[in-house]
């Protein structure tokens, strides 16, 4: 090639390149944080599936902070990009921020996490999983597994998220079916596999080795890890002594399920940046309103049905 085809050529990808990402979408990403094994694969998701759509992502993770949020959402609006995707830590606290993002004409979009808002039309739509329906899974495969007898210890999610929330709704709402199923006790552990395994700690002391107890339902996988490892160094059998039933289904779990350290787990798919940035990108374009939820579908695995 000669110099000046050669200078002709990079003048036009240049051209060509600044075109592009004149044309390039902007969106702000507002992350919860790196709590567990599930984040982290849905954030490296939403990053690998905004560079395969050309996508400009401005990624901001709030360390499971409010606050952090609040201000990265701010900052996204001050850069004027042309949507915001917020996976919400806590469900309350978003009524300003987002009538500040409305005023500002950038559509906002909920993924994963829930807010609690009276004036829906502040966000355009949530995509995320039924974390009611995995309660309910999870309810519902234990009453099988128990024949309707079962006391309970519960390892519950951030308090105020919507996952803790919804998902001790689905499980109680099945469990009060039964007579002879209860929660005996149930506390916090910030869906963390070092909270759950503090709070296994607890519980096993107040019990006196889980004396009576015979399953311990964890709002994620993460935190029933931790309190395996706690049951395991008090000479316990976790998914002998007790059954184990929790959310994720992370490979980890995987790997206990298979071991026969825990029962059974609720899939929540961390790959999903394939349904949320399409529906982003078509309303970009559309403008058409949508559904207030596009909802992600949910299933229960256990040792003997691993699935894919
Ligand atoms: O189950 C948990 C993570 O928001 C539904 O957050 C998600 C939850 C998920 O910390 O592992």
């Amino acid at each position: 090639m000669k110099l000046t085809s050669l200078f002709s050529a990079a003048i036009g990808a240049a051209v060509l390149m600044s075109a592009t990402s004149a044309l390039a979408v902007t969106i702000g990403f507002s992350q919860v944080g790196d709590e567990g094994d599930w984040r982290p694969a849905f954030s490296r998701d939403m990053q690998a599936e905004a560079k395969k759509e050309g996508i400009d992502l401005k990624f901001a993770d709030a360390q499971g902070k409010e606050e952090a949020q609040l201000t990265a959402v701010r900052s996204f609006i001050a850069q004027k990009v042309d949507a915001i995707i917020i996976a919400p830590v806590v469900v309350t606290g978003w009524d300003q921020v987002l009538r500040e993002a409305k005023r500002a004409n950038i559509p906002v979009f909920l993924a994963d996490r829930d807010v609690d808002v009276t004036d829906k039309s502040l966000y355009v739509t949530r995509i995320s999983a039924d974390f009611n329906l995995e309660g309910k899974l999870a309810g519902a495969w234990l009453a099988q597994a128990s024949k309707g007898n079962c006391n309970i210890v519960e390892l519950q999610g951030t308090t105020g998220a919507a996952p803790a929330i919804e998902r001790k709704k689905g499980f109680e709402a099945i469990i009060s079916n039964f007579p002879n199923m209860k929660i005996i006790k149930t506390q916090s552990g910030d869906f963390t596999t070092d909270g759950g395994k503090k709070v296994m700690e607890a519980f096993i002391k107040s019990t006196d080795n889980l004396k009576g107890v015979c399953a311990s339902f964890a709002h994620n996988d993460n935190m029933q890890l931790g309190a395996i490892q706690a049951m395991k160094e008090a000479g316990l059998k976790p998914g002998k002594d007790v059954l184990m039933v929790s959310v994720d289904y992370v490979p980890a779990m995987k790997t206990e399920l298979a071991k026969g350290e825990a029962n059974a787990s609720v899939e929540l798919r961390s790959a999903i940046g394939k349904y949320i940035y399409p529906v982003v990108l078509n309303y970009l374009k559309d403008k058409k309103p949508l559904p207030k939820w596009v909802v992600i579908p949910s299933d229960l695995h256990t040792a003997a049905t691993p699935g894919n």
